[in-house]
């Protein structure tokens, strides 16, 4: 049997670069769409981390624009599609409502699009988010859960969510959708809650800093780590049949505890170095999230492997690491 080919959107992101070094072990081609940049090198620095820069073949392209998508999904015939581009940071998304609407909701439309005319055959992953929840109709969600997007990223999430059911219906397309909870590694942007906090920790150890802003720190999570949600979006394109999966742990813990984790982990006292920052604060806040990762779990055999403080712990290290290896 030949190997499969994959093309990836976001290949640069925190998932995109655990799910080619993912696919890249099963004997996949993977094919990823990046984003030009000027400047050469910089959009590479997780597939760096992870040895895999080599190994992966990088195609200048856009969500944005159909037709290179169609020209792309033309040339290399993938056998399945990744859909991991996004504007992903929520609190951005006030900021520029229209832009994550293009990117994140009719980007998906495009990416569909392409795939239907030039490779309908193809199965289709889209990443869509427990955000979608928003102010939670339930207090356990699971895939029948009725949606409240809390967000203009949440909206257009919402929407791509649903395009996604309707190529699969319109169309009989192999369309699947994750609906992930927050996952987190030592790859997780830095604007986000767990990372900015890891991040800050290794920072105040080694003297680089004295003090960390913090938003909302009541804010509940159901946070998982993205090594091993990334194996779900593949099994979902593997099972007989498309549907859409909640991915989560079954487990949630406040900001508060995730950061009294990385410091105790480093030894320090929180307290003497948090700020609450009103500018870190929402317009709109999710308060709480918890997954049903059930159905998941029976239909694909997936299940989260890695608790909160195991994941936190490794951050820090990872982030003590790096700022030991750079010139002070
Ligand atoms: P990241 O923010 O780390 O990565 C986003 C990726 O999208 C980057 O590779 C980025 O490229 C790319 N991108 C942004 N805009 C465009 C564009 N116009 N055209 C092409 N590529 C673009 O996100 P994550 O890896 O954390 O998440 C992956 C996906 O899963 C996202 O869609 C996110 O919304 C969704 N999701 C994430 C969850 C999480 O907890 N991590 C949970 C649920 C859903 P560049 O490097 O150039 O910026
Ligand atoms: P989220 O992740 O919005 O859930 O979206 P984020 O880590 O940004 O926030 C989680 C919670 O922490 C609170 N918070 C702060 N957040 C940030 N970023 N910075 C702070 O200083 C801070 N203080 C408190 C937030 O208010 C929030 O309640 C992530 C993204 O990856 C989305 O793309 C994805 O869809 C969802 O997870 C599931």
């Amino acid at each position: 049997m030949t190997a499969k080919t994959a093309v990836i959107t976001g290949i640069t992101g925190q998932d995109g670069a655990y799910l080619a070094a993912f696919l890249l072990k099963k004997g996949y081609r993977v094919v990823g769409i990046v984003r030009r940049s000027s400047h050469f090198g910089v959009a590479t620095h997780r597939l760096d981390w992870l040895g895999i820069t080599r190994q992966v073949e990088l195609i200048d392209g856009d969500l944005l624009d159909l037709g290179g998508l169609c020209r792309t999904l033309r040339e290399v015939k993938p056998d399945e599609i990744y859909n991991l581009a996004a504007q992903s940071f929520v609190k951005t998304s006030w900021q520029q409502p229209t832009l994550t609407g293009q990117v994140t909701g009719l980007g998906a439309v495009n990416i569909l699009e392409a795939t239907r005319l030039e490779v309908p055959d193809a199965h289709f992953y889209q990443a869509s988010s427990s955000e979608m929840y928003g102010l939670i109709r339930e207090p356990v969600q699971s895939e029948t859960t009725p949606f409240y997007p809390r967000s203009p990223y949440a909206a257009a999430k919402l929407f791509a969510h649903w395009m996604t059911v309707n190529y699969r219906e319109s169309y009989g397309m192999f369309a699947c959708s994750g609906i992930l909870f927050n996952h987190e590694s030592p790859l997780r942007g830095l604007e986000f809650v767990t990372r900015k906090v890891t991040d800050a920790v290794a920072q105040i150890a080694l003297g680089r800093a004295d003090e960390l802003r913090m938003g909302n720190m009541e804010a509940q999570r159901d946070w998982g780590h993205a090594r091993d949600y990334v194996e779900a979006m593949w099994l979902m394109l593997q099972h007989g049949e498309a549907d859409y999966y909640v991915v989560a742990t079954g487990r949630t813990n406040s900001v508060r505890y995730m950061i009294d984790t990385a410091f105790a982990h480093a030894g320090l006292d929180p307290d003497k170095y948090i700020r609450v920052d009103p500018a870190l604060l929402r317009p709109a806040e999710v308060d709480i999230l918890l997954g049903n990762p059930e159905k998941a779990r029976k239909t694909l055999g997936w299940q989260a492997t890695t608790s909160l403080e195991d994941m936190i712990r490794e951050m820090v290290d990872a982030d003590l690491a790096r700022y030991r290896a750079l010139p002070r």
